[in-house]
């Protein structure tokens, strides 16, 4: 590649974050379109009207970003909703376009960045910082998708996850025992509703102790994992980073000895509470800890399982004994005052403190192979880390497998290790827009294995939401049905049109073909997965607002139904397309629609594809798992 496309330019002191696989040499003077203020720790663009800004990974609101304020601080954050400024990732990559000329951005830096895009002021675009130190990269291109591709270049190629990982799979925290999860396999296979995968939740482990398994509710483990696979069924289980503190369990113990856990300023290790219950949290900023962290994944190698979901890895902190120590503190001085209304405030506040508390992130410090460095300044690359010291550690304990691997929180960079998933949204149909929103973002940043909670994690689902997701989830390359303890049951057979669900994820196998040859190419070629209207329209206008259409590859458009009791919706289309209107992958109508705008309908079981001009879609005969696919004999539809 051109390395001209790419000037770097440094200011302060920047830690290497890993991102960028590229030498790039330094340029210096102003970096193109920015104005750099030190003293404020401040990068400012101006913005013209017509400018859009693309980008940022995973965040809230639409795929044009301006108007809103984004920040890069890995939250546990399970309110995706419009008023937040920051959820479990932080992809600091970006486009200013403004239709004429376009202009990439990547802001490579560990900590806090604030991106004010036409907040404080519609016209201007300012980058904040608490530490005035990173390493800012300028991308050009002649339209996005050329600054997407060198972007690309810069921070290396993506994950690729093995082919089974492109099939259906079911998830719930809460199936508690083996028999649970026998009972959703046969449910399925009753059904004949294609599934690959099984998820673990938290419920599997021994007292929620990383890397064990709890031999009442799972007896004969790896026998368990056979068994599943023999039906075809791969179980994915869920691994959590905070290491219960308790004597005698053996992963504790030497990550103790070896001085492997994030400490306090006074050299203690930090006792902080999630899961488990007390627990320390691995520094997977250094190598040692890394190679340690990821060689404990050899028991679930052994016992055959293939797959596996960091979680929690922002990290998330229940609460920190220092911090909780203090509340305690505080709520007895205000127990001794009579409350008054401010004071009740006050006692809220420091209740509501507790968990994931900003002075937490800034109670601990890594051993950045010998550099310490306190935790808020690197917060945005714990998960990165931890991924990584998985996959480093099936290169080395399984270098002829490919294993499945996602992440909850991530960093530019991650992508060459592993997947995302975007973490605890809500049975919201504002959610499945928001799921669509996304998805190009992350495509963009790198994470083309990426997928939301389908149905939605949190509250109650409907079946009809549930279908429409299901509609845009067999488009997206993590195809995952999960969702939390307590809420109603969302696998598929638990609705009323169980045949309408089947051939929803039939339509899925049919299309992997497809699928998975649109992500190797992206993943090969550096290019995206779903894409804007815009990134393959440039000079049509009308594009640039359409923000619930996408381009999948590039043969096909999709335009999702995301709103509850519609038929039909509004599709713009910018060329003549073929619509096929699916209802099943052999049950379809056609039908060529001229550029411009229609309103289609689609009723709840109905998929509406788009075949762009001299384009064709291929469709494989389903089958209940994707290594029964035949790749080779696919009926093909043209346009
Ligand atoms: O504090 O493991 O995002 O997918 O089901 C919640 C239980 C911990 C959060 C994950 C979610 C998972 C849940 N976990």
């Amino acid at each position: 590649m051109a390395v001209e496309n790419i000037k770097k330019y440094v200011f302060g002191n920047p830690l290497n974050t890993g991102a960028v696989v590229m030498e790039v040499a330094q340029s210096s003077g102003n970096p193109e379109g920015l104005s750099a203020d030190q003293a404020a720790k401040e990068l400012k663009t101006e913005l013209s009207k017509e400018a859009f800004v693309y980008g940022l990974g995973e965040t809230i609101r639409g795929i044009n970003k301006r108007g809103w304020l984004y920040r890069s601080n890995n939250a546990d954050e399970p309110h995706h909703e419009e008023g937040k400024n920051s959820l479990y990732a932080s992809h600091n990559f970006f486009i200013v376009d403004d239709g004429n000329s376009c202009i990439g951005y990547f802001i490579d830096h560990p900590g806090f960045v604030e991106f004010d895009i036409g907040y404080t002021d519609k016209d201007l675009f300012t980058v904040r910082f608490n530490d005035f130190d990173f390493d800012l990269y300028v991308i050009s291109g002649k339209e996005p998708k050329e600054i997407v591709k060198n972007f690309r270049e810069l921070v290396g190629k993506s994950y690729m996850p093995p082919v089974w990982a492109f099939g259906y799979g079911q998830s719930r925290w809460g199936y508690k025992t083996a028999d649970d999860i026998r009972t959703v396999r046969d449910r399925y296979k009753e059904l004949g509703i294609p599934l690959d995968m099984i998820y673990m939740d938290i419920d599997y482990m021994q007292d929620f102790k990383v890397f064990t398994i709890n031999p009442e509710r799972f007896p004969d483990f790896p026998d368990f994992v056979k068994e599943m696979k023999a039906e075809g069924i791969r179980l994915v289980p869920n691994v959590d980073p905070g290491v219960k503190i308790e004597d005698g369990y053996d992963i504790y113990e030497e990550g103790k000895e070896k001085g492997y856990y994030c400490k306090k300023v006074d050299g203690q290790d930090l006792v902080a509470a999630v899961w488990p219950g007390k627990v320390h949290f691995p520094d997977f900023l250094n190598s040692d800890v890394r190679k340690w962290f990821g060689d404990n994944y050899k028991v679930f190698l052994d016992a055959g399982l293939e797959g596996f979901w960091n979680d929690m890895n922002e990290p998330a902190i229940f609460y920190s004994e220092d911090h909780l120590a203090e509340v305690f503190e505080h709520v007895k001085e205000l127990e001794k005052k009579e409350l008054d209304i401010w004071g009740f405030f006050e006692f809220k506040d420091v209740l509501g403190s507790i968990d994931n508390n900003p002075e937490d992130y800034r109670r601990f410090y890594h051993d950045l192979d010998g550099r310490k460095v306190r935790h808020d300044k690197v917060h945005n690359l714990y998960s990165v880390n931890m991924t990584r010291s998985a996959s480093e550690a099936f290169k080395r304990l399984a270098p002829d497998k490919k294993i499945l691997l996602f992440s909850r929180a991530s960093y530019t960079g991650m992508h060459r290790y592993g997947g995302v998933w975007t973490g605890d949204n809500m049975a919201r149909w504002s959610h499945l827009l928001l799921n669509i929103q996304m998805m190009p973002a992350l495509s963009m940043n790198g994470f083309l294995f990426a997928g939301a909670d389908i149905g939605g994690f949190g509250g109650n689902t409907t079946e009809d939401l549930m279908m429409r997701w299901v509609e845009f989830g067999i488009f997206t390359p993590l195809f995952r049905n999960h969702s939390a303890i307590g809420t109603r049951d969302q696998e598929l057979y638990r609705f009323n049109r169980k045949d309408d669900f089947k051939n929803l994820v039939e339509l899925r196998y049919a299309l992997i073909p497809y699928i998975t040859s649109v992500f190797m190419n992206a993943a090969e070629k550096n290019d995206m997965y779903m894409k804007p209207l815009w990134f393959d329209y440039r000079g049509d206008d009308r594009c640039r607002e359409v923000e619930d259409q996408l381009l999948v590859g590039d043969s096909i458009m999709i335009a999702p139904v995301h709103e509850q009791n519609a038929t039909g919706r509004y599709v713009y289309l910018p060329e003549e397309m073929k619509l096929v209107r699916f209802r099943s992958y052999d049950d379809y109508d056609t039908e060529v629609l001229s550029k411009g705008d229609h309103y289609i309908k689609a009723e709840l079981n109905e998929v509406l594809v788009f075949i762009r001009p001299g384009r064709e879609l291929p469709l494989a005969t389903p089958a209940r798992h994707v290594e029964d696919l035949d790749m080779n004999n696919l009926k093909v539809i043209k346009f």
